[in-house]
């Protein structure tokens, strides 16, 4: 009946199939080919019509790259409104994800069907938005309004089994064939005389519901996704349904739904989805690359790093070899990693079983020789050259030819690394974040000579591990830590010049990242910069016209190294991480700029903020540039996930282009005249700000 949307009759009765690859989103052709089916079923003199997809899944949503754009008829109320209006009963059979626009289609249906492995859920809030076609009305009426603002206010998948003791599924069918299961179902209701269920009339679950509930998710949703607006309209939305009558609820959705979908957090949220996507892709890299199994796994180094890394892959029933250098470290790490998963536990997201079960997926050993047949092997040793090359030289005698060699570090030059080894081809850098079982980011390093089937097997090994694999090119700090190191310098800078640490930290704060840059200091703790800077001889060996401030190596010698020892530019107490005022460090940073000859000065909160962010923009631009990263959007995807910085934000690069990047341009011109010695203006910067271009 249209390109995507088919319609047959099959004896007594007529089935719908949905064919919009590569997941039977409700494209505007979709939701016409729909209308127009259901219209033709309708008439026909089958008993029931059933709705089922082609393809890996079932309607997976609303297209997502039709919004923002000029709307295209028909409105999803027609098809659906069709569907929900049939005069014989219609089921839903769904396999794969019945996602957002997907789940709101089902709901219109009478009755719905589903494979165990299927998922259901209304994620929309992930993209800003809310559930726009009926979900936020339908879904309280059928499973009631507690269940239902949690499961649109979070938006996570619901397992069909969950489902169905819900109630959002009537019954399970078969694996094996699902329009049959779905025909049989089909076949028995009308038999036992079927009624016309519409979910709108529903009204018991929706009916005398306790307002605290929606306070309580307003509470949970205001803490846990500071800054989002979407989640708090999914809670009004619920809330609509529990109090307005149907139709009026439904014009109260569609009216949030429009205020959510106009506004920038949602362009910015579904810029985060298409570039996570986007970041998987090698532009250069064929599409026939044959991946290698990867089926066990060896992790050198059972520091914090080396058992987080380990976690990873014992979380999805990958077995694991973790080789220390000596038994008093190998137990202190695997105790670490038992005290992480006792904690998750103790907390209900895991039965004592599962917990034997991964730590039955480590084994610890001492011996190299242990390692000979695994499949890939990641180094998270001391961040020493030396060490990680007299690593890699034995690693290169033990794995078997075919095996990857990766290295977790988070500063070196892999290439070096791998040129220790007769298998440069097949070293990689996988750098995770820590904590390592937790972050979602992992930068993929593609050395020199890394092969196509190394970066492909990687960027596999990324996604089963459930984490979000960027490539990125070698450079000193790769592209995080090379860009957050600007951003450490000017929050240095903005010290010494007149800033007390709290006047650093909350413009960035309420900007919505997690934490402002001095915050992060004593989070991530302050040694270990100390450290490197000390080796590299600093400021002793500052190069001429270096800019350099030592107020970070002062609150060093004094044994603060941030929140692990109670106090670093802020001070901590015990059982509490929250960051409170010292007048002690306000004095220093006073002090500090006096003895320094620097007569400080009252820096408003734009400046910190742009000086902060542009520090930012203006290295990614320079990555850009040099190619380190492929895209704007790669370096988008590294802040959410790596750096705290909020989806609503959409990354650095998206706030640079919603800026304006003449703005821009000419704020960094400014800050560059000012101190020429941390600012040089990158030429791609300039060359979009006077072409009217954006980074994405
Ligand atoms: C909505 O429904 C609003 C409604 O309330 C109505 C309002 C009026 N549209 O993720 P994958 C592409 S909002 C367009 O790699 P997987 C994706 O970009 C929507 N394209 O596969 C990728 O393209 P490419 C609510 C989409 O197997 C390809 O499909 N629904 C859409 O790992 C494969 O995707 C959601 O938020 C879309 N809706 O995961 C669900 N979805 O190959 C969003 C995917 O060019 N989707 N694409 O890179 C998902 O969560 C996952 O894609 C899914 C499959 C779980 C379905």
């Amino acid at each position: 009946m249209s390109q995507s949307v088919s319609y047959i009759v099959d004896g007594d009765i007529s089935v719908v199939t949905v064919n919009n690859p590569p997941v039977n989103a409700l494209s505007h052709h979709v939701r016409q080919g729909l209308y127009d089916c259901f219209t033709a079923a309708d008439a026909d003199d089958t008993v029931a019509t059933i709705l089922i997809c082609d393809g890996r899944t079932f309607i997976a949503g609303a297209d997502i790259t039709e919004f923002g754009k000029p709307p295209k008829p028909p409105h999803f109320s027609l098809p659906l409104n069709a569907m929900e209006n049939m005069s014989k009963p219609v089921v839903a059979a769904i396999h794969g994800t019945a996602l957002g626009g997907g789940l709101e289609t089902a709901l219109c249906c009478h009755y719905r069907v589903a494979v165990p492995s299927a998922k259901v859920g209304l994620p929309e809030v992930h993209l800003g938005l809310l559930p726009g076609a009926g979900g936020t009305q339908r879904l309280p009426r059928l499973i009631g309004a507690q269940a239902a603002v949690e499961a649109i206010a979070t938006g996570r998948h619901i397992d069909a089994a969950t489902a169905h003791a819900a109630g959002v599924i009537d019954a399970l069918v078969d694996e094996g064939d699902l329009l049959e299961g779905a025909k049989t179902f089909a076949r028995k209701i009308v038999s036992e005389g079927a009624t016309l269920r519409k979910v709108r009339d529903m009204k018991e679950k929706v009916t005398g519901v306790d307002p605290a509930i929606f306070a309580a998710a307003r509470a949970t949703a205001t803490k846990a996704r500071r800054g989002f607006k979407a989640p708090l309209s999914c809670i009004a939305c619920v809330e609509a349904a529990c109090t307005l009558p149907f139709d009026e609820g439904m014009a109260r959705e569609r009216e949030m739904f429009q205020e959510l979908h106009d506004d920038i957090q949602s362009s910015a949220q579904q810029h985060i989805f298409f570039a996570e996507r986007a970041a998987s892709k090698v532009n250069d890299m064929p599409n026939d690359i044959d991946l290698l199994d990867i089926k066990r796994v060896g992790v050198i180094g059972a520091g914090t790093m080396g058992g987080g890394i380990a976690m990873n892959f014992a979380n999805v029933g990958i077995p694991v070899i973790l080789l220390e250098m000596n038994q008093e470290l190998l137990d202190k790490g695997l105790g670490v990693v038992r005290g992480n998963y006792d904690r998750t536990a103790s907390k209900g997201r895991l039965s004592d079983a599962q917990v034997e079960e991964r730590m039955g997926l480590i084994t610890a050993t001492l011996d190299y020789e242990d390692l000979t047949d695994v499949d890939i092997i990641i180094e998270a040793v001391y961040e020493n050259m030396d060490v990680k090359k007299e690593v890699f030289g034995k690693l290169d005698e033990v794995a078997r030819a075919g095996c990857i060699l990766a290295t977790n570090t988070s500063t070196l030059d892999v290439d070096e690394i791998a040129a220790v080894t007769r298998r440069p081809e097949m070293v990689i850098g996988t750098h995770f974040f820590s904590p390592a079982n937790v972050m979602k980011l992992l930068e993929i390093v593609r050395g020199a000579k890394t092969s196509f089937e190394t970066l492909a097997t990687t960027l596999a090994v990324a996604k089963a591990i459930k984490k979000v694999g960027v490539v990125v090119g070698v450079c000193d700090g790769f592209v995080g830590n090379r860009m957050i190191h600007r951003y450490l310098a000017q929050s240095q800078y903005l010290l010494e010049e007149g800033c007390l640490p709290h006047e650093v930290d909350a413009p960035i704060y309420d900007l919505g990242f997690a934490m402002g840059p001095l915050t992060m200091s004593d989070l991530a703790g302050l040694d270990v910069g100390w450290r490197i800077r000390q080796g590299k001889g600093l400021p002793e060996n500052l190069a001429v016209g270096e800019r350099y401030c030592e107020i970070g190596d002062r609150i060093c010698e004094k044994g603060r190294f941030g929140q692990k020892t109670g106090a670093g530019y802020y001070k901590y107490e015990t059982g509490n991480r929250g960051a409170q005022r010292d007048p002690e460090i306000e004095q220093l940073v006073v002090d500090y700029s006096r003895e320094k000859g620097i007569e400080r000065r009252e820096i408003g909160e734009n400046e910190v903020l742009e000086r902060l962010m542009y520090s930012l923009i203006n290295e990614g631009a320079w990555i850009l540039e040099e190619g380190i990263a492929q895209r704007a959007s790669d370096i988008d995807v590294i802040y959410v996930y790596g750096y705290g910085v909020p989806a609503y934000l959409g990354g650095p690069m998206f706030y640079a282009d919603h800026i304006g990047l003449d703005n821009v341009y000419r704020r960094v011109c400014e800050f560059a005249e000012q101190d020429p010695a941390s600012w040089k203006p990158a030429p791609l910067l300039k060359r979009l700000a006077e072409s009217g271009g954006t980074f994405n």
